[in-house]
């Protein structure tokens, strides 16, 4: 709106505007500052002033706000280059790390003193270890049959179809402490197993402000089924584009804005993508992200790590984006980290993970759902590990050390990837999927993906809580 036509509106309700606050108006780059200035002013007023519009400003002047600090990100510290050697030492961090978890909760043997106990003797008292799991399976008598591993050996350990624990979901790769008695034979009949998983005391931290983060992903950018319509909506209310109260509360308070991978749809990401993208060269697909990005108030944080569409090796962790893809974008305050990657926030931690695991956890623990992304997370975090299963839809790189062992542990953990948004919270943390801003596609139809999008999680730092704001 130009200055004729704001003195022209102000003026048809009664009102003269001071210099100062035309100025302001002007400048304030802020849709909806009119309306919610004229439903909220003094009536009886004659002449608005600064002080007025400041009042109604979507976003006041922001006081310095503190820096993100990254925990930890790939990017710039892969040590990988693909050997055998590497594999090994992967998985020693992974099992050292996560045994360590649970040394205090089990006191575990090694594998082998264990096994010659049930050589040895007939005695029936209970012994505990911790290992990996190499195998499980499914036996005639209808029990299970699983194989875990430490450094010392292999044992196997039998889970009775009678036993609570019969129902506990255990995946390959996964690091567990057993107990139970050791048969002759050297087989241990497990009467109890426990994960990492998180303290039940665990506290999470909080700001001492009440500021706001928006948590996104899977923007896909570039394809035909990306909404542009409600994403512009959404960048529009960003800059204050509303009337309602419980919006100008929110935007005036939302410093951070998330993006937990797939910025843009990509190129060559699937057999016969490129009949269904808009942009079909990668970095136009960027250009138009900036474009979309640069028009972000300057004074709010944005956070952007990749996903599985995104121009970064495929392979996990995954470094940050490109300083080809970085430097078109013009907005001030982007840090771009890897994915997975852990931020501190005004003392908050947020664990970033786009989320591709999720797809194994679908596919192997019963009762977990594409409808429920948030109870998918769980198993993440009660493994402490972001990606359990070796060898399934996440390609992993051996890399020194295991960058998806979830330690610190979060406060808040944020994923997309399932295109399905999902809130949650287990022992404190809460847990946030994100959704996509991508209708339907042809494989999710084929797949019977229902995808929830167009919603946009605003987490409140210093209460935990979360709302979902529908840009539909
Ligand atoms: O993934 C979006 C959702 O669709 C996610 O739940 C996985 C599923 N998806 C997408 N492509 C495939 C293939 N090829 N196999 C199995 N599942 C798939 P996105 O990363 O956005 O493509
Ligand atoms: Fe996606
Ligand atoms: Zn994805």
């Amino acid at each position: 709106m130009d200055s004729i036509d704001i003195v022209k509106t102000l003026a048809s309700k009664g009102y003269m505007l001071d210099p100062d606050a035309l100025g302001l108006l002007e400048k304030a780059r802020d849709p909806g500052i009119l309306d919610r200035l004229l439903s909220g002013i003094d009536p009886s007023a004659l002449t608005i002033t600064m002080d007025d519009v400041a009042r109604f400003q979507a976003r006041p002047p922001a006081r310095k706000l503190p820096s993100i600090k990254i925990l930890s990100d790939i990017t710039n510290n892969s040590t990988c280059i693909g050997d055998y050697d590497e594999f090994v030492g992967y998985f020693r961090d992974r099992y050292g790390r996560l045994g360590d978890m649970m040394r205090h909760r089990v006191s575990a043997r090694p594998v082998e003193i264990v096994k010659k106990k049930g050589f040895s003797r007939t005695e029936k008292s209970e012994v505990s270890i911790i290992g990996m799991v190499s195998d499980i399976r499914d036996t005639a008598n209808g029990n299970r049959l699983v194989e875990l591993e430490d450094q010392t050996g292999s044992i196997s350990v039998l889970i009775s179809k009678d036993k609570d624990i019969f129902d506990m979901s255990l995946l390959l790769d996964e690091v567990v402490g057993v107990t139970g008695t050791v048969r002759e034979g050297g087989l241990l009949m497990a009467s109890s197993i426990v994960f990492p998983d998180v303290p039940n005391t665990n506290e999470p931290h909080r700001s001492e402000e009440p500021s706001m983060a928006a948590l996104i992903s899977d923007i896909h950018i570039g394809s035909d089924t990306f909404l542009e319509d409600p994403w512009l909506k959404f960048i529009d209310w960003v800059n204050g584009d509303f009337k309602d109260d419980q919006s100008h509360d929110m935007v005036s308070r939302l410093k951070y804005i998330v993006v937990a991978g797939d910025l843009v749809d990509g190129i060559g990401v699937y057999p016969g993508q490129d009949k269904e993208l808009n942009i079909m060269d990668i970095y136009d697909q960027y250009r138009k992200a900036a474009e979309y990005f640069d028009q972000i108030p300057h004074d709010i944080k944005v956070i952007i790590t990749p996903g599985n569409h995104d121009a970064v090796r495929q392979a996990e962790p995954q470094p940050a984006l490109l300083e080809d893809m970085r430097r078109m974008f013009k907005h001030p305050n982007i840090t771009f980290a890897g994915n997975p990657s852990a931020v501190e926030i005004e003392g908050v931690r947020l664990l970033i993970y786009h989320g591709r695991s999720l797809d194994d956890i679908v596919s192997n623990v019963p009762g977990a759902s594409y409808s429920r992304p948030e109870k998918a997370m769980v198993e993440l975090l009660k493994r402490r590990h972001l990606s359990p299963i070796y060898g399934g839809k996440v390609m992993i790189a051996p890399e020194a050390k295991d960058h998806f062992v979830i330690d610190p542990l979060p406060d808040i953990m944020h994923s997309g990837h399932v295109h399905t948004v999902g809130i949650g919270r287990y022992r404190g943390v809460t847990l946030v999927n994100s959704g996509t801003w991508q209708a339907q596609t042809d494989f999710q139809k084929r797949m019977n993906i229902q995808p929830d999008p167009a919603r946009a999680p605003l987490i409140n730092l210093k209460t935990g809580e979360v709302s979902i704001l529908n840009f539909n």
